[in-house]
């Protein structure tokens, strides 16, 4: 019996210093490198993020080149998501206009049967990647930002009504109307500061840590971009 309870307390122990609530100190992602993987947690990968004031000088939604056709096949990044995203198959016909098909709208649960109903979000907003890092990058790099296919995370089809509401704002100031979808989205939102080094405001940052709380603490797997 002893030994059973020394096991739990050993295994407790190690329990609380690989998995911490939320950390009092900062740690940083000191050595990225464009292509390595990090496996964390959502907890972790928070206390990661590094807090920065946000600037919007200079900001215009034209310095992210979006939308691009990145392999040629004719149809633009938003209907490359569309159609990856679809739970009924839509039609593709010339110029990739779609037809018909079926969408699920996390944002709001909602379930549409028209593309045209749908935008494509940058679940990052351009503005607030723009504020929190991108100002710094090469128009190169914020295309790639604005149509990241390789990460299924980036961009995500949702009600056109959804998005608008959400327009530029971070998790501070909107969050999905669907209550169940809201951990997700902020582990999304954690996966996608991280995959491109991007820093979170301070407020951002006490809201992510704040809502997480009530939120496991997933293991959160991404690749870094940049
Ligand atoms: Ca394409
Ligand atoms: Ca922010």
């Amino acid at each position: 019996m002893r030994i059973h309870a020394a096991l739990a307390a050993a295994v407790a122990a190690t329990l609380l210093l690989t998995l911490p609530a939320h950390a009092t100190t900062r740690t940083t992602v000191a050595h990225r490198a464009a292509g390595e993987s990090v496996s964390t947690t959502l907890y972790e990968a928070i206390d990661a993020l590094p807090v920065a004031d946000e600037d919007r000088t200079g900001y215009v939604r034209t310095a992210f080149r979006h939308w691009v056709d990145a392999d040629k096949d004719g149809c633009d990044t938003r209907k490359e998501v569309l159609i990856a995203e679809a739970t009924e198959a839509p039609m593709v016909g010339a110029k990739c206009a779609l037809a018909g098909g079926e969408w699920f709208s996390p944002y709001d649960d909602l379930v549409l049967q028209d593309a045209r109903l749908l935008d494509v979000d940058h679940l990052v907003p351009l503005a607030e990647a723009w504020d929190s890092g991108a100002s710094n990058w090469s128009a190169k790099e914020r295309e790639t930002y604005a149509n990241d296919l390789d990460e299924p995370r980036a961009l995500v089809a949702v009600s056109a009504r959804s998005n608008r509401s959400k327009a530029d704002k971070d998790v501070t100031d909107w969050l999905p109307l669907a209550a169940s979808y809201r951990c997700t989205y902020l582990a999304d939102w954690t996966a996608i500061k991280t995959r491109w080094g991007l820093t979170v405001d301070q407020a951002e940052a006490d809201t992510l840590h704040r809502l997480t709380a009530d939120c496991p603490n997933e293991p959160l797997t991404l690749t870094l971009a940049r």
